[in-house]
């Protein structure tokens, strides 16, 4: 593993320490985000969670290594995105074997967390069941990863450009907790609710008690924890509809499948609400980084 696994100073120094590190992913940067806001973005998510007293880690795939934590040079390169790939769990050992540099995903950089020993995640929103996915069966790795690698994925739910009923009961149906941080509801990214229901509604201090105790007891994969956006920079659910329906129809006529969907749609999605979305989707991002400190530095107290 060591062949292949680099962890930086700073953050194997916290990890002997047993001190509270939160991992952060790089496809929101190098897909998820323009340049050269998306610097700005990748250095301010990293002070949020030092700001309550976690050690960030973001990963990525550099020269033939899965690195978690990243210098300002690796950031730039990952924000820069000059012929960075989106890499997810199938991706991992063809990158890696071939030096090619490679955004992870919620799926890989769950695996980059486990392997490092890092317990908690956050990110702005994870895969699931695509729109029709009973034709096309696109459903996301994330939820596979999910099912199977112990690492807890702080976000904001799912964009509903997926299917949010479909991607519910295909976690439940593989054992993963979805718990909601002081909501009953299952958030839909941009939007506090979804019309969907957590399984349990927690503050941070149960959250971490509920990893924890699905750990101690040996039960395999991760943890969803929904984390609503902010009140103030929520944006209108039908609103949102119309500019997911329009993606989705440009999706079908551009012939888009496969790993693209998802960068499409987003990008799609970007466009059509101009400044608004990307404000709303940083806002989120950052409060996600906030709740997933909070929650390291709980599970470290256990
Ligand atoms: N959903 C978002 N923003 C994102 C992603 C999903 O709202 O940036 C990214 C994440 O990295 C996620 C990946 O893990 O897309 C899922 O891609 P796919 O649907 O191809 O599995
Ligand atoms: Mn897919």
């Amino acid at each position: 593993m060591h062949n292949y696994l680099s962890v930086s100073p700073e953050v194997q120094a916290a990890l002997d320490k047993g001190l509270p590190v939160v991992a952060l992913e790089s496809t929101i940067l190098s897909h998820g985000m323009p340049y050269p806001e998306n610097v700005e973005f990748s250095h301010k998510v990293e002070e949020v969670i030092r700001g309550e007293g976690a050690i960030p880690a973001t990963t990525a795939i550099i020269g033939g290594k899965l690195k978690v934590g990243l210098t300002p040079q690796e950031l730039e390169i990952m924000c820069k995105a000059d012929g960075v790939g989106k890499v997810s769990r199938r991706d991992v050992a063809a990158y890696l074997a071939t030096g090619k540099t490679g955004a992870t995903t919620v799926a890989t950089t769950m695996m980059l967390s486990e392997m490092a020993g890092i317990r908690v995640f956050a990110t702005g929103g994870i895969g699931g069941v695509h729109r029709g996915a009973e034709v096309t069966m696109d459903v996301s790795a994330d939820l596979e990863e999910l099912a199977n690698t112990g690492v807890a994925v702080v976000c904001a739910g799912a964009k509903s450009l997926l299917d949010i009923p479909k991607t519910l009961e295909y976690l439940e149906t593989h054992g993963v907790p979805v718990l909601g941080i002081d909501t009953e509801d299952f958030p839909a990214f941009y939007c506090r609710k979804s019309g969907c229901k957590v399984d349990c509604k927690v503050n941070v201090k149960e959250a971490a008690a509920i990893l924890k105790t699905k750990w101690d007891l040996g039960l395999k994969g991760g943890v969803v924890i929904g984390n609503p956006i902010p009140q103030e920079y929520e944006l209108d659910f039908d609103d949102m509809e119309k500019v997911i329906l329009k993606a989705l129809d440009s999706a079908k006529k551009d012939n888009i499948r496969g790993k693209d969907t998802t960068p499409y749609l987003l990008a799609h999605i970007k466009d059509c609400t101009k400044g608004v979305s990307f404000a709303s989707n940083l806002q989120l991002a950052y409060n996600n980084a906030r709740v997933a400190a909070q929650i390291a530095i709980e599970l470290a107290k256990l």
